[in-house]
């Protein structure tokens, strides 16, 4: 496959749509043909996913097994109908959340079998491997903050406990300490400008034919 594959992870409110779209324009204004996604929802099909997932319902609970297979599932249609043929069109992708979010949702979060997630992974990717993630990394109580004060409505994972997200974080940090080379820590905290200026260095740095 001649594109690659640049997704973003961190914590809720860490800045992952700010950051892409940012760097959506700088390799766009390099003359790299980009394609913006994300999951859940990246698909038809996975936009129907998103909403069971997403849509908070008090009475209606949905099992962690359940919500494991769904984000597989969403993945799964993601990865065939969008990944591959424009990995294989020599896009460059960038991807809001990818295999690493269920392993630390699910898996630290939630507390699923990692072995189980990664076999799941497995599945739904055909090992399709990201090129280059970017962990934007935030304390959970600020990115929970940026949220609440942008005015939006928390979603159902959201609304989860402050211990839940920082399991959540602590997923990111040993994910980034067993992959160093596939994935590259950012200091969310700063500035968008600055934020943006790091990651510009980092694919530079990785990606060596950008022109
Ligand atoms: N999920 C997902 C799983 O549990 N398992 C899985 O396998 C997968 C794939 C998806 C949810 O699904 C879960 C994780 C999630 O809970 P989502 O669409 O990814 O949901 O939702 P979020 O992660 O919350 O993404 P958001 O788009 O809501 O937040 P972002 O993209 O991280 O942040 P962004 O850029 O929208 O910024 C949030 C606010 O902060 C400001 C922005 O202006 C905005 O107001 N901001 C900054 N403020 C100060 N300094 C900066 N550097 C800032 N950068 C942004």
């Amino acid at each position: 496959m001649d594109g690659k594959l640049i997704v973003f992870e961190g914590v809720e409110g860490c800045g992952k749509t700010t950051q892409m779209k940012l760097c959506c324009q700088w390799l766009e204004s390099l003359g790299i043909s980009v394609m913006v996604t994300r999951e859940p929802g990246g698909t038809e099909l996975g936009l129907h996913l998103r909403r069971l997932l997403l849509e908070k319902a008090e009475d209606k609970p949905v099992a962690q097994v359940t919500e494991l297979l769904l984000y597989a599932a969403d993945r799964s249609q993601h990865v065939e109908q969008e990944l591959k043929p424009n990995l294989a069109a020599g896009k460059y992708i960038l991807c809001d959340r990818y295999t690493d979010s269920t392993i630390a949702y699910q898996g630290y979060g939630r507390g699923l079998n990692i072995e189980l997630i990664n076999q799941l992974n497995y599945i739904a990717t055909g090992d399709l491997k990201s090129d280059l993630t970017i962990w934007l990394d935030v304390d959970v109580e600020v990115g929970l903050t940026r949220k609440l004060s942008g005015g939006v409505r928390l979603d159902r994972i959201e609304q989860e406990t402050i211990a839940f997200h920082r399991r959540v974080q602590q997923g990111y940090a040993d994910l980034a300490a067993s992959y160093p080379s596939r994935i590259v820590r950012v200091d969310g905290s700063l500035s968008q400008e600055a934020v943006h200026q790091i990651i510009q260095e980092i694919l530079r740095g990785h990606l060596k034919n950008l022109p």
